[in-house]
């Protein structure tokens, strides 16, 4: 299959600020909830010590180089988030110059290399003293992200035109409120109501308020869709993929994009369901420019008595990457295809990407089977661009190795490989695969022949041949 894209399709790489920066400056910045998280977790492996002492990738320091990366792997656009408490140090108060320096300077570095920022607000990642203060679950929150939002937006709307609100929103809530594996904890699905109500209101506030800078041009979300497959066709197992569906894929979107509550809030809250005013209920539904589709993995769900909305999922029936997840590329087409439909509104893959066990030998990383996960998916957004769904870029997550939340360091995203000791950086042969693949969009006629032989499908049948031909010319 010719794997040519429009001429305007975006190539990128999306990181988050937790994930990559590293908490080593005192520059001011504030802690936040995760970084409480980690120093409570256990330590047993060498990487969990790694984990504990917050440095991670070291892109605070690092982040020139890792511009230079992203120009070396020839993206058109880089995906990253604005740490809240590095800005404003306790979430709702004075601003930390040297914080919104940082993300100045980051910013001006990519458009020097013609690089297109895309930023997300929050990626998780809450000032600790605003969680003291109740965090999301306080009805004060969306105040608190407005003025976090407004602070950060004049300073970089002028130079920024592709906006995210939010992370992955039924993640921080479901696995952070209600299940409590991730920061900040909390298993109470009473805290969880108070929060989604705020959460809601949050973006919609903060969505208008970035529609009075002219010059950012898109404004989205990023939500994790993954297509609920029953595991029988039993009406029960049916019955609980279509439950699953509603909470997984609609909670946040129905709201934000239809203006709707959806009716699974009476089962996940139940008598904690918060009440909407007619107000408050007309403050949703907002006109997003975009919607950003986090792609990983399909669930096979059944119905079980005693789990929570009574679903459960079954294991997965074909490969899995290290985080365990069936590796199922249709089902990232399946998920652009049901999200335009339902939501009749521009996409783009904000995260596709797979964690595998990497190693570096002679130097090297030949992370084939990442090669073939990003080559299988891409493959899926060119068909989702023949049907017609207006998809407008793909971001590879990870750009960098990186600290992956409740797995600390233990699991790599990465088109390059990070030493978690010496904070080196090598790219891998996903990194130059994608190289390529970008390479022959930009020149389809000029580099035909060298980028075609890396893009080549029967190439990811004979590893040792796609090697030597992924390499960028000249080395
Ligand atoms: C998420 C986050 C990323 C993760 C990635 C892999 O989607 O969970 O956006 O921060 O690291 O998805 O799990």
């Amino acid at each position: 299959m010719n794997i040519r894209f429009p001429e305007n399709f975006i190539f990128g790489a999306a990181t988050s600020a937790f994930q990559i920066e590293g908490n080593v400056h005192d520059d001011g910045s504030g802690k936040s909830i995760w970084s409480s998280f980690i120093q409570n977790s256990t330590v047993g492996s060498q990487e969990d010590e790694y984990a504990k002492s917050e440095t991670f990738c070291l892109h605070s320091s690092y982040w020139k180089r890792d511009v230079s990366l992203l120009s070396e792997l020839k993206l058109d656009s880089y995906r990253f988030s604005v740490s809240w408490g590095r800005v404003i140090p306790s979430g709702n108060g004075n601003v930390n110059q040297k914080g919104l320096q940082f993300y100045d300077q980051l910013v001006d570095n990519l458009l020097e290399h013609g690089i297109t920022p895309m930023l997300t607000l929050y990626h998780w990642d809450l000032p600790l003293e605003l969680q003291k203060n109740g965090g999301w679950a306080n009805p004060n929150s969306p105040d608190w992200f407005l003025l976090y939002s407004k602070t950060v937006a004049d300073l970089l709307a002028d130079r920024v035109p592709l906006w995210i609100t939010f992370n992955e929103p039924w993640i921080f809530m479901h696995l952070g409120m209600i299940q409590g594996e991730h920061a900040p904890g909390i298993k109470s699905p009473e805290y969880a109501a108070a929060a989604y109500k705020n959460i809601l209101l949050s973006h919609s506030r903060t969505a208008d308020l970035l529609r009075s800078y002219n010059q950012i041009r898109e404004i989205g979300i990023a939500s994790n869709l993954s297509p609920c497959i029953p595991a029988s066709p039993s009406p029960a197992d049916v019955a609980a993929s279509k439950r699953m569906d509603a909470y997984h894929n609609r909670f946040f979107l129905d709201p934000w994009v239809n203006g709707s509550i959806p009716e699974i809030t009476d089962q996940v809250f139940g008598k904690h369901n918060p009440e909407w005013s007619d107000s408050e209920l007309n403050e949703l539904g907002s006109e997003l420019d975009f919607i950003g589709i986090n792609y990983y993995t399909s669930k096979r769900i059944a119905h079980h008595d005693h789990d929570f909305l009574n679903v459960t999922e079954h294991p997965p029936q074909t490969e899995t990457t290290d985080m365990g997840w069936e590796i199922n590329p249709d089902g990232l087409l399946e998920a652009l295809i049901w999200a335009y439909e339902q939501y009749n509104t521009p996409l783009y893959v904000t995260e596709n990407g797979a964690a595998f066990n990497d190693v570096i030998q002679n130097g090297k990383i030949e992370d084939y089977s990442r090669v073939r996960y990003l080559h299988d998916h891409i493959l899926q957004c060119k068909k989702a661009i023949e049907q017609n769904i207006p998809l407008k870029g793909y971001y590879v997550w990870s750009l960098l190795d990186n600290y992956e939340w409740n797995h600390g360091l233990t699991k790599r995203f990465g088109l390059i490989h990070v030493d978690f000791e010496t904070y080196n950086r090598t790219i891998k042969q996903s990194g130059y695969y994608y190289r390529n693949l970008i390479s022959f969009n930009r020149h389809p006629n000029t580099s035909d022949l060298k980028s075609r032989r890396g893009l080549n499908l029967d190439f990811l049948d004979n590893f040792q041949a796609a090697y030597t031909q992924g390499q960028p010319a000249g080395t």
